[in-house]
């Protein structure tokens, strides 16, 4: 069994696979601090969880295949170390809501998968000026991982040149995650962090990176995480006429109280708590939450990374209102929306943004609760 040495993983986390391991916090659990403890951040693994000692890790580096340099941990961290704040993302978190329009195919994820951290590591720009790297010359950066299919192939995503390049972009081959060695599920000893941009991105056990004109080949950046028309099908997708997911789309959750849940009211109010990010470094600007349909929209307290510079949001931001209800309605309905820096909204239902993949699920999160008498 490929799966026979996977790591022991915390109770909290709801499993939505086992092999390979995907698993979620409950969404209270999530909004109760700003930084995701690493036991509670969601796993989206796609095979078996590579077993790897620091002294035999070695990190390749290639210009069209053609490798340049192959670095050891020790050298690697010799370059200037960079500790950023990120939220990492899967492009399929929410996708229960969005079954509920149709049937798909992937992982049920719940809101959970998604989780903020700091990740402490050197700056993939600073590595790949070493390699003497003329960014005009090629268009993409190939990362693979250290953990491969029955057939020897690696997980492997790339993102644009112009975005492993650029120092403000912030792209980290980490190390530390909330200032620990990173663990092994979430990508021992060296992951890349890409703010901003889809999980999938983020490869985790890295071995290998190479500059190329072309994208990365695998399946997951190929003939996955990409977005389609609602009127896709399985019959009729061709997945070359669709772009990677890269930068992320706004999103908002309600995570406190949950779907069904029953609330109490105190002084003619409901507390109500959740996550909001988008997706490039811009800013959550403002959460609006309403208890009817949208004809009163309240506002909601947000608490954010204070820190980050313009266009470098890479945080998600918390947030939490209070909601003047009507003791005697037995059920309320809440709707939550956020708006990022770029003024981008959430679309207000999931049956115009479906798509075959379930991705980018991005649509208002609704939840209805019963009032406690
Ligand atoms: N990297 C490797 N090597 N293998 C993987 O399966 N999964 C990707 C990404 N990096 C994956 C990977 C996906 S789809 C997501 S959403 C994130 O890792 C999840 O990161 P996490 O498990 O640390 O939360
Ligand atoms: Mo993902």
């Amino acid at each position: 069994d490929p799966y026979a040495n996977e790591p022991v993983r915390h109770k909290a986390l709801k499993i939505n696979g086992n092999k390979p391991f995907c698993a979620e916090p409950s969404p209270s659990l999530l909004v109760e601090s700003f930084l995701t403890p690493v036991p509670f951040f969601y796993v989206r693994n796609h095979l078996p969880v590579p077993k790897i000692e620091l002294k035999d890790y070695t990190l390749e580096l290639a210009i069209e295949g053609t490798t340049k340099k192959t670095l050891d941990f020790k050298t690697l961290k010799k370059y200037e170390k960079k500790t950023i704040t990120a939220a990492v993302m899967c492009g399929g978190n929410r996708r229960s809501e969005m079954s509920k329009v149709k049937q798909l195919k992937g992982i049920n994820w719940n809101v959970g998968a998604v989780g903020n951290a700091t990740w402490t590591g050197v700056r993939l720009c600073d590595v790949l000026k070493d390699l003497g790297v003329n960014e005009d010359a090629f268009n993409h950066v190939q990362f693979e991982g250290h953990d491969l299919d029955p057939s020897g192939m690696s997980y492997g995503a790339s993102i644009p040149i112009s975005k492993a390049m650029d120092p403000r972009a912030d792209v980290i081959l980490a190390f530390e995650m909330n200032g620990e060695t990173l663990s092994q599920d979430h990508g021992f000893p060296v992951r890349v962090i890409v703010p901003g941009v889809v999980g999938a991105r983020n490869v985790k056990w890295l071995s290998k990176i190479n500059i190329s004109k072309q994208e990365s080949q695998s399946q997951w950046q190929q003939g996955d995480y990409k977005g389609f028309s609602p009127s896709t099908t399985w019959d009729n997708v061709d997945f070359s006429k669709s772009p990677a997911i890269q930068e992320m789309p706004v999103v908002s959750a309600i995570c406190d109280p949950q779907d069904t849940d029953t609330v109490e009211i105190k002084n003619g109010k409901i507390e109500v708590k959740g996550y909001a990010w988008s997706g490039g470094g811009r800013k959550i600007i403002r959460v609006d939450v309403t208890n009817d349909k949208g004809k009163t929209w309240h506002t909601a307290d947000l608490t954010e990374d204070l820190q980050a510079n313009e266009g470098r949001h890479w945080s998600w931001s918390l947030w939490n209102v209070e909601l003047p209800v009507d003791k005697k309605s037995r059920v309320v309905e809440i709707w939550a929306k956020a708006v990022d820096s770029s003024y981008n909204v959430q679309p207000e239902s999931f049956n115009n943004i479906y798509n075959i993949r379930g991705l980018l699920c991005n649509a208002y999160h609704k939840i209805k609760v019963q009032l406690k008498q």
